[in-house]
């Protein structure tokens, strides 16, 4: 009989053993690493291997995938007129990608997994030869799921041939979550607050701005927040705090910053004076002085800063939303520290943002509000506080109506530049040849409360591909239709933002918009393939916020042997089904819910199972589907159980039989949120009991203190208290008429 019980541990040291002889043919089977970098005549040959790794940055070891070892990737330096030849190797058991963000090069080269080049499968190596016909500062990354957020980003530099000698320093900046990133974006698709419990911005009743956040509910708005996720650091070149101690009293510094963050912008400003704008997404610009600026994420600056004496100076990166910041410090010797940035005014911004939404859940077009094309700065609208800096001024004077309209003053007090898009010049005239042209119409929509992003309310699974012809000028105007910024990428071209400066309108390849600003683009169709415009938030392009712009007879794509089932794997990414479960474990009984929800559509079940004296349980199962923009119409049909112990006809408040005591029946209903958040539901079933419900989840009375409510015609009501402890714990309270009143624990996923 014990002999049994050696089976178990036989069994794991020959998975043991098994284990370790793969990974030893593993170490065995692998050909010598090839140089990281080789140049021959003007050819520039690169090896980058792709592999899974543990960092710890926080005190925990976590997952990651690193490139040639770490993170970030390496910085590629090239020349421009050379040919970069780059192999990559994936050492990884997923597949992979790498994109070349903001490179003009042929179209199976760019790097989006089954939309212009195959995936890299495990083991497999993946080969990009293409000519480098621009300069400037770049950077490369995966295209494929969350594996940016993973670690994989690097920066790429390409020399101008006629280049002076400099003093530079590539700069990326980027965020790290110790969650895995895919628990990220389930996270953010289930409406979870744990990321603004974390930042100290869950905008609760109890925090003395009672009528602002009733406004903001009326709206049907949940907490504003400029960004979507918690990160655990931010850093400079892989680390939070970074030092290049080698710049001297008197060095003008090149510093090419890249964004490569998955969905942070970064404020800049520096501890020494002027940071000079000279380049933005690798374009020359005519140099701009200014005290600080915003960089989008997937953006990149070339700007340059002088160490004016002996000293080290701290140049500054703080998140958007305050919650910390990176440093570099350029020069060696005793510290000067660049002045830091306050923390977000959550309710003055919660308040401008009631003000311009309207209760549809559209932004309101306001008379006489110039936000278009750049012309003002929305920084100092968006973040009040900015405003508290002592001297503060915008090269721009901001609207006068808006400043009316907030109350705030948006006074010229001598100072303090930031730069917006406005102040952007090119070199060279950028005007396009003429041609025809073709005009497109993009408002950016979503909803905060499902976290579905989309464009003229589509994900892009639900569009078709946009159909353009080489040779024509496309031109778009985006309105951003949303509370939050996004920074809008068109792969393989570069754009002119018509931004006021006319033919010197300078060229971009992403644009960051502000909530109700609209803005207008415009770029040569002068390539051929697929090529893809979307947010660069990452789990806002997950989420299906983008186009995909499609070459008329443009050749097939050698990449792509079965372009049908090609783009089925393209278009999965916004199709996915998130799990989540709510389930409440107490002295009377469990209730709960479990649910998979896509972009529109939700299955869900739930149960009550009470073990008090009003004994009873009670099952529902059902599917439906999310209607309009905002998402707050749900239709369903499901079946219904129902059991209580007898307690005679109980009849509801029309008097029909409730039959409680022993219910299967098939339901339809209606579900619709109400303003205040209240979820208004309508049933039938098939016996022909209707049902009306009223209840309000989860309404924020402190950081972590949540209050639930509903009551319906079956004379059923509940009320109860959630206090969130940890991510999936809260410790809970609640009285039910079925199951009486309990307390316990509540587990969310
Ligand atoms: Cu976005």
């Amino acid at each position: 009989m014990k002999r049994y019980l050696l089976l178990p541990v036989i069994f794991l040291l020959s998975v043991s053993a098994y284990a370790q002889h793969m990974m030893g043919m593993k170490m065995d089977s692998k050909e010598p690493r090839k140089p990281f970098y080789t140049k021959i005549g003007n050819r520039e040959i690169y090896h980058l291997y792709i592999g899974d790794s543990t960092v710890n940055y926080t005190g925990k070891a976590r997952p990651a995938m690193v490139i040639n070892g770490s993170i970030p990737a390496p910085a590629l330096e090239f020349t421009e007129g050379d040919t970069a030849e780059i192999y990559v190797h994936n050492e990884m058991m997923m597949e992979t990608s790498i994109h070349w963000h903001g490179l003009i090069l042929p179209n199976r080269y760019d790097g989006v997994s089954y939309l212009t080049t195959a995936p890299i499968g495990p083991g497999e190596t993946h080969f990009y030869k293409f000519p480098l016909v621009q300069h400037g500062t770049y950077w490369y990354h995966s295209h494929t799921m969350t594996q940016q957020q993973s670690g994989m980003y690097g920066a790429f530099v390409i020399h101008s041939k006629h280049e002076a000698p400099q003093k530079e320093y590539t700069l990326l900046l980027s965020d790290w979550t110790d969650e895995n990133p895919d628990e990220v974006e389930r996270s953010l698709h289930n409406q979870t607050d744990w990321y603004a419990i974390r930042k100290g911005s869950t905008q609760n009743y109890a925090e003395g701005h009672f009528k602002t956040k009733l406004t903001n509910e009326w709206k049907r708005m949940v907490a504003m927040d400029v960004s979507d996720v918690y990160y655990d650091r931010f850093f400079s070149n892989g680390k939070a705090v970074n030092h290049a101690s080698q710049f001297k009293k008197g060095d003008k510094v090149r510093l090419r910053i890249v964004n490569g963050g998955s969905s942070t912008y970064f404020w800049l400003n520096y501890a020494a004076g002027k940071i000079t704008v000279v380049a933005n997404d690798g374009e020359d610009v005519q140099p701009v002085p200014v005290d600080r600026l915003i960089i989008a994420t997937a953006e990149t600056y070339d700007v340059v800063v002088t160490i004016p004496h002996d000293g080290s100076f701290e140049f500054l990166a703080t998140a958007e939303d305050r919650t910390q910041s990176t440093s570099l410090w350029l020069g060696g010797g005793p510290e000067v520290k660049a002045k830091p940035l306050q923390h977000l005014k959550y309710f003055e911004g919660m308040q401008m943002m009631n003000d311009m939404m309207g209760v549809d859940g559209n932004m309101k077009k306001m008379d006489g509000m110039v936000m278009t094309n750049q012309v003002m700065d929305m920084n100092t609208v968006m973040y009040p506080e900015m405003n508290d800096d002592a001297t503060k001024k915008d090269t721009v004077a901001p609207d006068k109506k808006m400043a009316d309209m907030t109350g705030m003053d948006m006074g010229n007090t001598a100072g303090m530049v930031t730069l917006n898009y406005g102040m952007l010049k090119a070199l060279k005239p950028t005007t396009l040849l003429a041609g025809p042209v073709k005009l497109l119409h993009f408002n950016l929509t979503g909803n905060m409360n499902r976290y579905v992003w989309t464009i003229n309310n589509k994900t892009v699974s639900e569009s078709d591909k946009i159909l353009i012809k080489k040779g024509e000028n496309v031109r778009i105007i985006l309105y951003n239709n949303t509370m939050m910024r996004h920074p809008m990428h068109l792969h393989g071209h570069y754009f002119r933002v018509l931004n006021g400066q006319g033919d010197y309108s300078p060229l971009k390849n992403t644009l960051d918009i502000m909530p109700m600003e609209t803005d207008t683009i415009e770029f040569a169709a002068t390539e051929s393939g697929d090529w893809f415009f979307h947010c660069h938030i990452l789990y806002h392009m997950m989420s299906g916020m983008g186009r995909i712009f499609s070459y008329e007879n443009s050749p097939p794509n050698p990449e792509l042997p079965d372009p049908a089932n090609a783009i089925k794997k393209v278009y999965a990414d916004d199709r996915r089904f998130y799990p989540m479960a709510k389930v409440g474990l107490e002295s009377n009984g469990s209730d709960g819910n479990l649910s998979f929800a896509n972009t529109r559509w939700k299955l869900w079940t739930m149960w009550h199972l009470g073990i008090k004296d009003t004994k009873g349980y009670e099952s529902e199962t059902m599917i439906g589907r999310y209607f309009g923009q905002m998402q707050w119409l749900y239709g369903y049909a499901g079946f219904d159980y129902h059991y209580k112990k007898a307690t005679g006809q109980e009849k509801n408040l029309f008097g029909q039989v409730s039959n409680k005591n022993n219910r299967h029946t098939a339901v339809v209903g209606l579900a619709y949120t109400l303003p205040m958040l209240f979820v208004a539901d309508a049933r039938i079933d098939g016996n022909g009991k209707l049902r009306f419900q009223l209840g309000r989840e989860d309404i924020p009375l402190t950081s972590r203190l949540r209050f639930t409510v509903m009551g319906n015609t079956d004379k059923e009501y509940t009320a109860g208290f959630r206090y969130i402890v940890t991510k999936y714990f809260s410790v809970s309270s609640h009285y039910d008429s079925d199951m009486g009143l309990g307390g316990g624990l509540t587990l969310t996923y």
